[in-house]
Order: C-alpha cells, then structure tokens, then sequence
C-alpha cells in the first residue's frame, strides 16, 4: 500500500509491479525508514548491507496474499525480514519448489519472520488474518512491514 526507504515496491495498469525510488502519482521520495527499523536489522539479520526497501501493507479482514517468491531483487542473498503488527495472520511457508510441502504458522503483533539462504527464496503467503485478535489498531486489521535490500551494491 506505501513504502519507506530509498526504493519502493509499487504496481500500476501501465508498468506492472516494479521497484521505484519515487511515488508512481505524486512522483515524490519515499519517506525515510526510522532509524529503530535499521537498528533491528542489523541485530537480527547480522547482515553487511542496509535495506532499502521496506513495504508498508495493511490486511482487512478478507485480506489473503497467495503463495509466492520474493523473486524480484537483484540481491538474492540478502534476507527478508517482515515485522507483523495488530491482528494475527495464519502464515504459511513451503519450500523453494510451489509443489513442496507447506506448514503454518501463526503470527501474533511484533513478531518477525526472516526468510534468508537457503530458505531465502521459499514460497510464503497468508492464508487469512484472525480479525479482532489483537487491540493494537484502533480499526483492526494487520499491518506488515516488509524490509528489503534491493541492489547488491553497498
Ligand atoms: O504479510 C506477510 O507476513 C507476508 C508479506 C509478503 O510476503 C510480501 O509482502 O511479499
Ligand atoms: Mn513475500
């Protein structure tokens, strides 16, 4: 739904999913990732490189996202971290094949999953969101922020 960072993760009729460092309609930078979101990066995913990227989504009730891979950065060994807030959400992880095996998990406000090698590149999705399950947002719903390093470079 909107980003924060350097680039975004954006889609339109006319270009289609696409990473961009400005705002499709008001053509504007993203607004910067707090300095907290960095923080936790770097203790939790140890990783050399700063994200570029984080997804602000939010989940209705009905909201599902199916399973997928993140296929879309350029640095695939960077990992994924994703921090859930508000409303639980079944999770459901398979393998690095969509035919594989898949388990679930559910995710309660303030927990954090990180998908780096090998599992970097698992299929992952929501399955549906527990509405009313947590009191953090005033109108419900799940928000996930998903942090992303896009390029290779430093
Ligand atoms: O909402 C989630 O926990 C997963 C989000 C996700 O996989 C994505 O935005 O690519
Ligand atoms: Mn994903």
């Amino acid at each position: 739904m909107s980003n924060m960072g350097e680039i975004g993760w954006v889609s339109d009729k006319e270009g289609g999913y696409r990473y961009q460092t400005t705002h499709p309609q008001t053509k504007r930078s993203w607004p910067q990732m707090p300095e907290l979101l960095h923080e936790l990066w770097q203790e939790l995913t140890k990783f050399s490189l700063q994200p570029e990227a984080c997804l602000i989504n939010y989940y209705d009730a009905k909201a599902r996202m199916g399973l997928h891979q993140d296929s879309d950065e350029q640095n695939l060994q960077a990992p994924i971290m994703s921090i859930s807030l508000g409303d639980k959400a079944r999770f459901r992880l398979g393998g690095l094949k969509r035919q594989d095996p898949t388990r679930t998990f559910i995710l309660s406000s303030g927990d954090i999953v990180i998908l780096e090698p090998p599992l970097r590149m698992a299929y992952h999705g929501i399955d549906r969101i527990v509405p009313g399950s947590s009191r953090l947002l005033h109108e419900g719903g799940r928000f996930n922020l998903t942090m992303r390093r896009i390029t290779s470079g430093q």
